[in-house]
C-alpha cells in the first residue's frame, strides 16, 4: 500500500466511525425539563433569586457582566468549544439549546465535589435534571446534549487524601475523533471514553460504554446494584472508579490506584 492508499484509507474509516448529532432529531422527558427550566433561570444576575443562586451570582459577577454575551447558534459549529462565550474560559456562560453551564479554564464542569455539601446518592431523576450549584458542588445535566455534536474529551481532576494531585485526560484517538460522549435519556445516559493518559489511572477503561445506574435504577450487569452502596455512576459488572458515592468523610470518592479522593472534578472540552 503506497502512502496515498493509506491516507486514503485512513480517511475513508474516519468517515465511516464519525458520529452523527443526534440530540437536534432527539425529544425526551428530560429536554422537556430542561426547556423548563430554562425558562425560568436568566443568564443575568438577578437579585430576586434564591440564595445559593444569589452567591453563584456575586462570585462570578465579575467575570459575566464583563462579558458580552453571544448567543450561539442552536446548530453547533464544530470548532468553537461551548465555553468561548466567557472572555476567559471562566464562569458562568449560556449555550442557546441548553442554557447556563460552568465553565472552568474552558472546560465545562459537570461533577464537583470537595466539601461533602451537597448528597450526591440521589435518584435517576435528579441526575437527569442535574442538581447543585455553580458556586458549590454540583452535577449537571446536559452532558449528553453537548457532547453528541462537536468532538470532545474528558478530564478528571482529583485529590487524594494526603493532598496529592492526580488527572486521568481522555483525548487521545486518531486525528480529532471524540474521545468523551454520553448517550441520552432513552440509552440511559451511556458512557463513551478513551484515550486515557495522565497519572491516575485508566479507571474509566471498565466504565466505558456502561449505562448509568442509579439506586433507583439498577442498569448494570451486576446481580446487585452498585449504585446502591457506590453512588450512581457507570456501572458495569465490576468497577474502578466511583466518584458519587455517600459522603462519608474521606471516602465519598473511589478511583483505582488512587484509592480514596476527598476532592472530585469531571470536565470536558469540545473543539
Ligand atoms: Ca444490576
Amino acid at each position: 500500500m503506497n502512502s496515498t492508499t493509506a491516507l486514503t484509507s485512513a480517511a475513508s474509516n474516519l468517515a465511516s466511525v464519525t458520529v452523527s448529532p443526534s440530540f437536534s432529531t432527539t425529544t425526551s422527558s428530560s429536554t422537556d425539563n430542561l426547556n423548563a427550566s430554562i425558562a425560568t433561570s436568566s443568564p443575568e444576575p438577578s437579585v430576586t433569586d434564591e440564595p445559593k443562586t444569589s452567591a453563584l451570582t456575586s462570585k462570578f459577577l465579575s467575570t459575566t457582566s464583563s462579558t458580552t454575551i453571544k448567543e450561539p447558534s442552536t446548530s453547533a459549529t464544530p470548532s468553537i468549544d461551548w465555553c468561548v462565550n466567557t472572555t476567559t474560559g471562566n464562569g458562568v456562560t449560556n449555550v442557546a439549546f441548553v442554557g447556563e453551564i460552568f465553565c472552568d479554564n474552558g472546560w465545562v464542569v459537570f461533577q464537583r465535589r470537595f466539601d461533602g455539601s451537597v448528597d450526591f446518592q440521589l435518584n435517576w431523576n435528579n441526575y437527569s435534571n442535574g442538581f447543585g450549584d455553580f458556586s458549590g458542588e454540583l452535577w449537571l445535566d446536559k452532558v449528553n446534549q453537548l457532547t453528541q455534536s462537536k468532538e470532545c474529551r474528558l478530564r478528571v481532576d482529583l485529590v487524594d487524601l494526603n493532598d496529592n494531585f492526580y488527572f486521568a485526560d481522555y483525548k487521545i484517538y486518531f486525528l480529532l475523533h471524540s474521545t468523551f460522549s454520553v448517550d441520552d435519556e432513552t440509552n440511559l445516559f451511556r458512557l463513551h471514553v478513551t484515550g486515557y493518559s495522565g497519572n491516575a489511572s485508566d479507571a474509566l477503561v471498565a466504565h466505558d460504554n456502561k449505562a448509568f445506574s442509579t439506586a433507583d435504577r439498577d442498569n448494570d450487569p451486576h446481580p446487585g446494584n452498585y449504585a446502591t452502596a457506590q453512588g450512581p455512576f457507570w456501572f458495569g459488572s465490576g468497577y474502578l472508579a466511583a466518584l458519587n458515592g455517600e459522603w462519608v468523610p474521606d471516602r465519598a470518592m473511589y478511583w483505582a490506584g488512587v484509592e480514596f479522593a476527598k476532592e472530585a472534578t469531571m470536565k470536558f472540552r469540545c473543539d
